[in-house]
């Protein structure tokens, strides 16, 4: 029977998440330290709750059970990401054997299962070996960044039809050099922006290379993209919206998908003498590379007004010395997280992406909503999440929308299939279809599991 809101045939329904927040370490498993396991242990205060790497939800124990957990709600795909250094422990070079056997052994079983694995390359977890040598900072780990993808394209191609270079490339710079979120911690635009370039040129060299084996598979990205909402028409709050687009979103999105940084950026940074080294034949990469599908994902909508006053610029460089952020009276939160909600938010998206970046195959590859507390919410043994569907069935309901306008958006990955640690944030927001309990590590679905479920057995819903 056909549905209210029905989706494309073969809409790719499923979830996401990442090596280091799900995998876990197991003794013997040969894997190398990442920035997080490090920094979890010797920035421990920073986590919350102090739960360290080593306590994510044990996919590498238990990815059989996991994988048939998503088999039984129905999902038809799935993205992680291969942890750089579970593959490559110091990051340049020795395989770590057992870290092959554990991604062929995920990878067949989730086409056993009829689950599409969609693989990311990097997800925030810098090899430690590499951070000491200054991370994506150094323009050397470009190279051992392109030698650990046409790795994975070697050991995994014959399989993975969908493979992306990084999730949220902004974040690495963003939070590890600019707003001391994440390791190293580092305060300075220059370095963040150095960053950034620089990723973006490990993406372009993986997408060169996997362009010359010719392998019947698609290549993408996977973007966080914050729309951003001016608080009036009034030309200083169109001014604030403007440079906060400029800053955090166009900055990556216009090199990625239209082949140049936007023309405004420079003229800004040389002003104020925050330029990245640019080489010569670095724009020519940038330039020259396209990408098959895009991911993009999307929890909140970011709203701007012009500043009250003028910054003192004499301290450290930052965007935000361009526009506030501006707390809309009225706006609906999320207040677990402190963000906003706003399903509209994905049709703008999807909008943006059909007028200005040609239309091209995209998919939500992330959305969800984080919260604390969730064992309130328990009745029976199972977490009655109505809360979640709610805000999955108000996103897929303007996903549809853009649909019927012309988009072509390819599936839906919901933010995550299991309970997982977050970073900073730890165990503190749940995000999961299936809830996980910290003391025994059992998997229970959630309601939200079971209606994802029947949108996805019925590919759409009423
Ligand atoms: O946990 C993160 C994920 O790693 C990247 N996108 C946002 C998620 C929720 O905060």
């Amino acid at each position: 029977m056909t549905k209210k809101y029905e989706f494309p045939t073969q809409f790719f329904w499923g979830a996401s998440t990442s090596a280091t927040q799900s995998e876990g370490t197991e003794k013997g498993d040969g894997k190398g330290q990442n920035i997080w396991d490090y920094a979890s242990q010797h920035y421990n205060h920073r986590f919350y709750d102090g739960v360290t790497t080593e306590h994510t939800s044990h996919f590498y124990k238990d990815y059989q059970q996991d994988i048939q957990l998503m088999a039984d709600i129905d999902f038809n795909s799935f993205r992680t990401s291969i942890s750089w250094s579970r593959l490559i422990p110091d990051g340049v070079g020795e395989v770590n054997q057992e870290a092959v056997i554990f991604y062929n052994q995920v990878i067949d079983e989730l086409i056993a299962k009829k689950i599409e694995p969609f693989i990311n390359l990097y997800h925030f977890d810098m090899p430690m070996k590499l951070q000491e040598i200054g991370g994506f900072e150094n323009r050397d780990v470009i190279a051992a960044y392109k030698k650990y993808a046409e790795t994975c394209f070697a050991l995994f191609g014959d399989r993975v039809k969908y493979w992306f270079t990084f999730n949220e490339p902004m974040i690495p710079a963003e939070a590890g050099y600019l707003h001391d979120r994440h390791y190293p911690y580092v305060v300075d635009f220059k370095r963040a922006a150095t960053v950034l370039h620089h990723i973006i040129l490990a993406h372009c060299e993986a997408v060169k290379s996997f362009r010359q084996l010719e392998l019947d598979s698609k290549i993408g990205i996977i973007m966080d993209v914050i729309p951003v909402y001016p608080r009036s028409q009034n030309p200083a709050d169109l001014k604030a919206a403007e440079m906060a687009d400029l800053f955090y979103t166009r900055s990556i999105n216009e090199p990625i998908l239209l082949g140049h940084y936007p023309a405004e950026l420079k003229p800004i940074l040389t002003a104020y003498h925050q330029m990245p080294a640019i080489l010569e034949n670095d724009l020519d990469l940038i330039a020259s590379t396209e990408i098959d599908l895009l991911g993009i994902n999307y929890y909140k909508p970011r709203r701007v007004k012009a500043l009250d006053y003028e910054p003192n610029k004499a301290g450290i460089f930052s965007p935000e010395w361009f526009f506030d952020n501006y707390e809309m009276p009225g706006r609906r939160m999320n207040t677990s997280r402190g963000i906003e909600i706003y399903p509209q938010g994905i049709y703008d998206i999807a909008m943006t992406i059909k007028e200005k970046y040609g239309n091209i195959d995209w998919f939500v590859s992330e959305n969800g909503i984080g919260i604390q507390g969730e064992e309130a919410f328990i009745e029976n043994d199972r977490v009655e999440d109505d809360y979640r569907i709610d805000f999955l069935k108000e996103h897929l309901v303007w996903l549809h929308q853009a649909i019927a306008d012309g988009s072509n958006c390819l599936g839906y990955h919901m933010w995550t299939f299991v309970d997982c640690w977050s970073w900073i944030n730890a165990y503190k927001n749940r995000y999961g279809f299936y809830r996980l309990d910290l003391e025994t590590g059992k998997k229970t679905v959630k309601k939200s599991g079971l209606w994802f479920k029947s949108v996805s057995q019925n590919n759409g819903f009423d």
